[in-house]
């Protein structure tokens, strides 16, 4: 609505900031940004015992220091005097004026306790992010021309019918938007040739290299999504039945987006995936996603729930989060989706059991040559450590350097979960599958 014809704002002190109090337009598509002077913002609870005039004792604490109340809530408390809880939402010039309130205020009211606050000087305006589903759209054309390392050294580079067929490929990717069927590709017998070779010397390293629940996963995707040799699937029957099982969905992806872009979509869970098949003179190991690394590589593991969940947490986590935390979820991402090994325990010939690391990374399950290289002794292997690895540097057009094994698969997923929660955001977002969108709750 126009400002005229907006109705009053409510002059109590209310829970009119949260955003399931707005009308749902105005939340997109800007996420809650910083208005006027960096402030500090802290939620507090304390109680008091009723007579009159001692909540007005209490405002007037924060009052005197030109605290500004953004909310305030009370409830009768749980005792059998006439004790009330009181919860309240504030914004100061700065922390110290924050800790003199408080001091005061404990002087006033019983069990004064900080529930949150964050420090001014360290708020910054919060980056764009999708809420709707359809938000997803703006990431059509904004991916990452080839990557200027990758232009050089690529083989399709200098391949100018490999380029054609790329171009028209992309178009329909770029095409794309939500609610639309997703593109169908018609693969050349030379294609499907690249993917049988891919798809045949894979095939037969997994039972020894593959991890437990990869190996547990893939037969289905050959069941219920034509997976064979002499066949590329398409990215519309697997996302149908993706969908059924854990609710994840495909969209078609010109090339690599950004990390925050493509991070982002997994909180609606949402993959995005590209159609289009490495050039045929290097089967074994492409530096670029292609339709050989998002089938082979990560689809499987999408129907996990429990995979399926910790995807989505990471792309929670990376909703109108700084660069720097963004940076760190896709290191992390690097590290475990991408490149990740864990250890397991396997019966050996003799029957005994043994343990043994095997590859649950992506980029590992859909490279014949670095899959081997990565269980063989050349590369170095470090003990996964979410805060440890974020700041790992790595190479994307070559065999990883360095590989990071996890205890097991679900001690990766539960130590990045645990991570993904350590980075501080002035909001928190949960997803409502049933509208497809974000929601953003304010005061965390
Ligand atoms: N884009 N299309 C696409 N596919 C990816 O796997 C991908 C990406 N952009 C960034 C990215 N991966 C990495 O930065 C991850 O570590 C997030
Ligand atoms: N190197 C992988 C492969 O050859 O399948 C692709 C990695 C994409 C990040
Ligand atoms: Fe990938």
């Amino acid at each position: 609505l126009p400002a005229s014809q907006q109705p009053p704002r409510s002059r109590r002190y209310s829970t009119a900031s949260h955003p399931a109090a707005l009308p749902t337009e105005t939340l997109s598509p800007s996420p809650p940004t910083q208005q006027g002077p960096p402030s500090s913002r802290t939620t507090l609870s304390f109680s008091i015992t009723d007579r009159v005039g001692v909540l007005d004792e209490c405002l007037a604490a924060l009052r005197n220091r030109a605290i500004s109340l953004t909310r305030i809530e009370s409830r009768p408390s749980r005792t059998p005097d006439w004790d009330y809880d009181f919860y309240v939402d504030f914004t100061a010039d700065a922390p110290a004026t924050v800790q003199t309130a408080i001091t005061a205020l404990k002087g006033l009211a019983k069990n004064v306790r900080v529930i949150t606050t964050h420090p001014g000087a360290a708020e910054r305006p919060t980056p764009w992010f999708p809420l709707r589903m359809r938000d997803l759209d703006s990431f059509a054309d904004r991916v990452l021309a080839m990557g200027e390392e990758l232009a050089s050294d690529h083989p399709g580079a200098t391949d100018p019918d490999y380029r054609r067929r790329r171009g028209r490929i992309t178009e329909m990717a770029k095409a794309y938007r939500t609610g639309q069927p997703l593109p169908h590709v018609s693969y050349t017998p030379a294609e499907v040739r690249t993917w049988g070779a891919v798809f045949n010397q894979l095939t037969s390293l997994y039972p020894d290299y593959a991890c437990r629940e990869y190996n547990h996963l893939l037969p289905l995707f050959v069941t219920n999504c034509g997976y064979r040799e002499d066949h590329i699937p398409q990215i519309e029957d697997i996302s149908r039945f993706l969908q059924e099982c854990t609710g994840f969905t495909l969209r078609p992806v010109m090339g690599l987006l950004s990390s925050r872009d493509f991070l982002n979509a997994l909180a609606f869970r949402v993959f995005h995936s590209t159609q289009y098949i490495r050039h045929p003179s290097k089967p074994l190991y492409t530096p670029e996603p292609d339709v050989c690394h998002e089938l082979l590589g990560h689809v499987p593991l999408f129907a996990n729930p429990e995979f399926a969940a910790f995807s989505q947490e990471i792309g929670l986590a990376s909703l109108g989060a700084s660069d720097a935390d963004v940076e760190k979820l896709a290191t992390i991402y690097w590290f475990t989706v991408e490149y990740g090994l864990c250890r397991e325990t396997v019966r050996g010939p003799d029957g005994t059991p043994q343990s043994v690391v095997r590859a649950f990374g992506a980029g590992l399950l859909s490279s014949f040559g670095e899959l081997a290289y990565s269980l063989s002794d050349q590369p170095e292997y470090r003990a996964f450590e979410p805060a440890r690895t974020a700041e790992q540097k790595y190479p994307i057009t070559e065999y990883q350097p360095v590989y990071f094994v996890a205890e097991s698969f679900k001690d990766a997923k539960e130590k990045v979960r645990e991570f993904a929660k350590t980075l501080q955001r002035p909001f928190d977002v949960r997803y409502d599958p049933y509208s497809q969108r974000v929601i953003v709750l304010d005061s965390k």
